[in-house]
């Protein structure tokens, strides 16, 4: 596919191109550390939750390949601003790589399926309206139209996450509780920051202009967010699910996950 000249000089930028192939080296380094450390699982339960938190750095290094390679950025022409380079792949690729971190997440708090699927949905609903909030050139209120019903889903998902789950998890084993309450407290901090640099960054306000500095200083912000909501996550949660804890294993569920036909 032909790219236009203004995203080839964009990707040619040193500061931008570090914030994309930077990222592509620590998943693909994530995916070698994160498979090793569950070779020796057994536990049906652990090994799911070993292959939704797997599939984080998987879905991101190709997302990344997909922005370093210009297949997923492009032009927008935003209204009294005239065009700017948009990395709208990064929106496509959060519905699916958020999910599998609230999947995880959720099986760790033991939660239900009528939870895990409200979440899910509203999360992936949040990601699609982003990316249209990005790709809007009709009119400028109607980029942060987007954002405010993206906004709106979000909110669901913090209210599962700080309402509902802190709740599933009360019954459950102290270091179980302990392991969710960090990376409850993880999720959402860096989480909240993601609309933060939209509004910000290039996409939104353009606080700091919209050229290519700007543009690289706006993906570097996503990619730091990116090293704690999936790395630095990934890596706690596998780190405790190695020596299949017996508050996590399939025999501990009260109400398990999978259940058995019951018809
Ligand atoms: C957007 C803009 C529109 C409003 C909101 C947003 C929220 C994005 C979030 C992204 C999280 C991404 C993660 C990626 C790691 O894989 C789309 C920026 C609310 C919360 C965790």
């Amino acid at each position: 596919m032909q790219l236009d000249p203004a995203v080839e000089e964009a990707l040619a930028d040193p500061l931008l191109s570090a914030s994309l192939w930077g990222m592509i080296a620590l998943m693909g380094l994530a995916i070698l550390l994160f498979v090793y450390m569950g070779r020796n699982v057994t536990d049906d339960r652990v090994k799911l939750m070993f292959a939704a938190t797997i599939g984080i750095p998987a879905v991101s290094i190709a997302s990344y390949l997909g922005l370093a390679s210009g297949l997923t950025v492009g032009i927008v022409d935003i209204p009294g601003r005239g065009e700017s380079v948009t990395l709208w792949g990064r929106y496509l690729t959060w519905t699916f790589s958020t999910p599998l971190i609230l999947f995880a997440l959720g099986l760790l708090a033991g939660t239900s399926r009528a939870k895990l699927f409200t979440v899910v949905l509203f999360d992936m609903a949040m990601c699609v309206t982003g990316l249209a909030a990005a790709l809007t050139t009709q009119a400028l209120w109607l980029r942060w139209a987007w954002f405010a019903l993206s906004s709106a889903f979000f909110a669901v998902v913090l209210y599962i996450i700080l309402v509902e789950w802190p709740r599933d998890v009360a019954d459950r084993d102290p270091d179980v509780r302990e392991l969710f309450d960090r990376l409850k407290v993880l999720t959402v901090v860096l989480w909240v920051g993601y609309p933060v640099i939209w509004a910000a960054g290039t996409e939104g306000l353009a606080l700091l202009g919209t050229g290519t500095t700007a543009l690289a200083l706006t993906s570097w912000g996503y990619s730091l967010l990116d090293v704690g909501a999936k790395f630095v996550f990934a890596f706690l949660l596998l780190r405790f699910l190695a020596d299949e804890p017996a508050g996590v294993t399939e025999s501990a569920q009260v109400e398990p996950f999978v259940t058995p036909g019951d018809d």
